[in-house]
């Protein structure tokens, strides 16, 4: 049996996280062996909401993690990853936790074991099969644009730089090889030229994704134009991958359990 975490990254989403936890249920926990929240020091009242939501379900294998600073959602997947490695898991899935995505998608990969035969299954929102629910046009367009421009470089196809649900497996993030990748949300599409890089057996998956109300961070005209500049960087010599995409340096991911 697999030891498999689900990290949900919180931050500032109190309306969305207890939908999130109440995505699951008997059927998709049978494959989790635990759920880590990492509140990245959230403002809102999310710390007190899993808070609530683990009070009523005392038995849910859930524990709460606070970061010792605000680290990002990059930086809270590298306190994940660390977290995964130090206890045994086999597998560690990501799962945002405002709500845009469902886990549900998964549970075909789980159920046949699918996962196993790869590295990573990374959830795909603009592929065959995909359902986009309230997200623009404008977004959708702008995202398949990427794609595309992203495979041109690492000569695979694409279906998505980014979505909110992912699966990795732990033994392959043993070289922290993302330890310096970008902290903030451009954090995955470094994780996609790592794929080429590193020549690590990705399978993309098609998967549902809303928009309803949750409050979009992306700077989309800065962040467009930081992520052509790394991608055109990665392009003109691979081995920048391997060096510094921070701006600020953060020698230990830290976290505490608050729960
Ligand atoms: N923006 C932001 N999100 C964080 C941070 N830490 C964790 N997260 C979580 O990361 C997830 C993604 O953040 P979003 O701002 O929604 O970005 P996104 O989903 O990539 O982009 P959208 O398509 O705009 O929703 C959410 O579940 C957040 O709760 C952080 O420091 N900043
Ligand atoms: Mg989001």
């Amino acid at each position: 049996m697999d030891k498999i975490l689900l990290f949900i990254p919180a931050y500032n989403c109190e309306k969305q996280i207890v939908r999130v936890l109440g995505q699951l249920d008997s059927g998709i926990m049978r494959y989790i062996t635990e759920v880590i929240v990492v509140n990245n020091r959230s403002t809102d009242q999310t710390e007190a909401v899993v808070s609530a939501f683990m009070d009523r379900h005392p038995d849910f294998p859930l524990k709460l993690l606070l970061n010792h600073e605000n680290y990002g959602l990059g930086g809270s997947h590298k306190v994940a990853f660390s977290y995964a490695m130090e206890h045994g898991f086999d597998y560690v899935i990501v799962l945002h936790g405002d709500d845009q995505g469902s886990i549900a998608d998964f549970l075909p990969v789980l159920r046949s074991g699918y996962y196993r035969k790869h590295a990573c299954i990374l959830g795909a929102r603009f592929m065959r099969g995909s359902r986009l629910i309230g997200y623009s046009l404008f977004r959708t367009f702008g995202n398949i644009v990427y794609d595309f421009l992203f495979a041109a470089v690492i000569r695979r196809r694409v279906y998505d730089l980014g979505s909110g649900l992912n699966m990795y497996r732990v033994s392959d993030l043993e070289s922290r090889y993302y330890e310096r990748f970008p902290d903030n949300l451009m954090f995955n599409y470094c994780m996609v030229l790592a794929l080429d890089y590193y020549n690590l057996d990705a399978r993309f998956y098609p998967v549902s994704w809303r928009e309803d109300d949750q409050v979009s961070n992306v700077k989309m005209v800065s962040q467009a134009m930081k992520v052509l500049k790394m991608l055109f960087d990665y392009r003109t010599d691979p081995a920048t991958i391997c060096g510094e995409y921070r701006d600020r340096i953060i020698t230990e991911y830290g976290a505490d359990s608050v729960k």
